[in-house]
């Protein structure tokens, strides 16, 4: 990217005429150290207090931040005329001093903040997208939380599954009473696995690198001849929101809203495209796991990651999360509606929404859909750019896929 003082200060000009409400506030949220005595791998927790005392969460933005910092003049204008000036600054809640915690997971203090993002098509890396299911931008409250701080990984679902014997939804054989009008030979257990042509495709139609792959499942990520093996810290796939709330629900955790996870992804910022900023790659730094090349025949995994990475091996956001960016999709609890914020459109702070009361998307009526957060590896500004941190994401809630999977969160009681 270019990052030349000459427009940065051109761009601090711009800025001054523009922002009014489109600026954070100095953070003066805390850290937590990580304490508890949760076993890792078996996901499951006891909250417990710290006796840590608070120190700061978002120590490196302490300073006054825009939602236009590092843009480039036109970038900033544009971005701004696509509504970003409805964002408010992030108003943490006050931290404790001392804090809740359990293993693997991080404290979020929730707070109020402006949930959703401008039309990104008009910014540099915006993407094709103009996302109106992410707009009207409004404000949203929420209690403080705690959530895992990376995706749930094939070794913590492993110990799941050994504890319980469950078995996913990609693991059992479709019935015939769920798909009457299916042929024989697709009545069988599987999954969604991507699978790119040799050849450049158009874009129209996602069924030409999707295909429904008999024996797919978590432990087969691309078909009955793989094997996770050696993944044990990436994160765990082929996971229908059924089996994601099953093994939530066994941790003691559930999944979040949609609401809490925005607000966890922002990491204290105020309204940035990004959960780390306005750069998609600052300092030509990779932050995300996602997809580099020519979408979709041509990956050239510059990030060093075709598919899944192990969790962690990109930067945490300012809460200390991983991976809300790229990497697999992640699964909250809401049910997805394109039309759910516009029924938002208030000056008013919604308290600890939890979606609307049913599905609907256009693009595929008659399907229910929950939300899905955060792009994976498979994401790109040729294809899809919902990597950037207000974008939505929706998918079948029966279907599962190799780049979708989940994280939890847990109510401090
Ligand atoms: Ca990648
Ligand atoms: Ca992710």
């Amino acid at each position: 990217m270019i990052r030349l003082s000459y427009f940065r200060l051109l761009f601090l000009g711009v800025c001054i005429s523009l922002l009014y409400s489109c600026t954070s506030q100095p953070n003066n949220s805390s850290k937590q150290e990580s304490v508890g005595s949760t076993d890792s791998l078996s996901g499951k927790t006891t909250t417990a207090l710290s006796d840590t005392p608070a120190a700061p969460i978002v120590s490196t933005l302490s300073t006054a931040i825009s939602c236009t910092r590092e843009m480039l003049p036109d970038d900033s204008m544009n971005y701004m005329a696509g509504g970003a000036g409805a964002y408010r600054p992030t108003q943490p809640n006050p931290i404790p001093a001392v804090l809740p915690a359990a293993a693997g997971m991080v404290y979020i203090p929730g707070g109020e903040f402006s949930m959703g993002i401008p039309d990104p098509t008009r910014v540099k890396g915006g993407g094709k997208e103009a996302m109106p299911d992410a707009r009207p931008i409004h404000r949203v409250k929420l209690k403080a939380f705690l959530m895992d701080e990376h995706e749930v990984t094939n070794a913590e679902f492993a110990a799941f599954v050994k504890a319980t014997g469950y078995v996913t939804l990609a693991e059992k054989k479709p019935t015939r009473e769920e798909f009457p009008d299916a042929l024989p030979e697709m009545l069988v257990a599987g999954s969604v696995v991507f699978t790119p042509p040799n050849h450049e495709v158009r874009l129209d139609d996602h069924l030409q690198w999707w295909s429904y792959v008999k024996a797919a499942d978590w432990r087969h990520p691309e078909g009955p001849s793989s094997s996770n093996k050696g993944k044990e810290q990436n994160p765990v796939v082929h996971i229908a929101w059924e089996d994601a709330a099953a093994y939530a629900k066994w941790a003691g955790k559930r999944l979040p809203t949609e609401a809490e996870w925005e607000f966890a992804a922002r990491g204290g910022l105020t309204g940035n495209i990004y959960a780390w900023g306005n750069q998609l790659q600052p300092g030509g730094k990779k932050m995300a796991n996602i997809f580099q090349g020519h979408f979709p025949e041509r990956n050239s995994a510059e990030d060093g990651y075709p598919t899944t990475s192990p969790v962690k091996k990109f930067p945490a956001n300012g809460y200390g999360l991983y991976d809300m960016a790229g990497n697999v999709w992640e699964w909250c609890a809401d049910w997805y509606r394109n039309d759910y914020y516009t029924s938002r459109a208030s000056d008013k702070a919604w308290t600890d929404p939890t979606g609307p009361a049913d599905s609907f998307d256009p693009d595929e009526p008659g399907v229910p859909k929950k939300v899905q957060r955060g792009g994976s590896f498979l994401c790109t500004d040729q294809y899809c750019t919902r990597y950037m941190v207000g974008t939505r994401g929706k998918a079948d809630w029966r279907t599962a896929t190799n780049h979708a999977g989940f994280r939890c969160v847990k109510d401090i009681n």
